[in-house]
């Protein structure tokens, strides 16, 4: 079948032994330019980090070259992971959201009001539970080489300020393509709608929508503020992005080369969360001036902590207790 030719074919000489995707075939190598696709654009420190990942490959190798597209200008989150999967694309560097439509356990990273700081996230995703997500994708032909950050996310709107649980009711959210992130804002009272990054910006001019949630720099790089009024520190999900490789392509890389690649994507992600973070202290600064800024009154997080209850245990069984579980422990750990 051709499940059995996929399987075989290619170079079969696997002895590629690199850091990450260990465990699949390497190839002949030879010329190669990977591409990359991110959604955000060349504002964005996503950005400025592909281009990290770039000067690192090519630094290092003499047939690997790197384009990166920016903007969603190949695909959107989901129809990019999509042409990985098909081997018509190299990477993309998505929101772990869009990959629950494809590996439910993922969606571990979507429950709200989980993890609290980023200093929590860098041990979680680092250590033996990062590790074991990584290699998870492996089951639907991905290879995932490392995490980068996106940040936590807050909630903008150009309908009201929004101090607390009452203030989100009814309000057009924009969700990723995620249906804990849908479900959690329903039970907040919200009227969530699903939609690719890509069509975002549109739908807020357009009116069709309210409002989103992005983690700061992407709302101040996005340009946002042209669409939106208002802004809060809802800091509700930390989702982070996950560095992916087509399985199809990394197979015929050579182990050199992969070697080269994984350890660059984890040299550009390190890049990253620095610049993120700096950049999302800056862009606050920034939004603040440009937008009304609403701080969530105290005792309000405890109720929409109390509100998405429900939505953590419907999803429990499709994420995997275990998973949740392990991850939950994982934070308090951290903590
Ligand atoms: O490059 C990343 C973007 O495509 C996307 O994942 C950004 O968090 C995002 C969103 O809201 O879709």
């Amino acid at each position: 079948s051709t499940m059995v030719l996929a399987a075989c074919g290619g170079n079969s000489n696997s002895t590629g032994a690199s850091e990450k995707g260990s465990d699949s075939a390497s190839g002949e190598g030879g010329k190669r330019t990977i591409k990359v696709s991110i959604g955000v654009n060349d504002k964005h420190p996503e950005y400025e980090a592909s281009l990290k990942f770039k000067e690192l490959v090519e630094a290092e190798s003499d047939d690997l070259t790197v384009e990166v597209y920016h903007s969603g200008q190949i695909a959107d989150d989901r129809s990019a992971i999509e042409m990985l999967q098909f081997g018509t694309l190299d990477v993309t560097i998505p929101s772990t959201s869009p990959l629950v439509n494809f590996i439910p356990a993922y969606g571990v990273f979507d429950l709200p009001f989980t993890v609290p700081n980023e200093e929590v996230a860098d041990k979680v995703l680092d250590g033996p539970f990062g590790d074991k997500m990584l290699e998870m994708v492996d089951q639907q032909g991905l290879v995932g080489l490392a995490w980068w950050e996106n940040g936590f996310r807050n909630l903008t709107n150009d309908v009201k300020p929004v101090a607390g649980m009452e203030d989100v009711k009814g309000l057009k959210i924009r969700t990723m393509e995620n249906e804990i992130h849908l479900d959690a804002w329903k039970a907040l009272g919200a009227n969530p709608t699903p939609m690719a990054f890509t069509e975002l910006f549109t739908a807020m001019q357009q009116g069709t929508i309210d409002g989103q949630e992005n983690p700061y720099p992407t709302i101040l790089l996005s340009k946002y503020p042209e669409v939106q009024k208002h802004i809060s520190n809802t800091n509700h999900v930390y989702t982070p992005f996950i560095f992916l490789f087509s399985k199809k392509i990394w197979e015929e890389l050579s182990a050199e080369q992969q070697d080269i690649i994984s350890k660059a994507a984890v040299e550009a992600g390190k890049f990253n969360r620095e610049r993120t973070r700096e950049v999302a202290d800056e862009s606050l600064e920034t939004l603040k001036k440009e937008m009304t800024f609403t701080e969530i009154k105290e005792g309000e997080f405890e109720k929409f902590q109390e509100a998405v209850k429900p939505v953590i245990d419907k999803y429990k069984d499709k994420i995997g207790a275990e998973i949740v579980d392990e991850f939950l422990a994982e934070v308090d750990k951290a903590k």
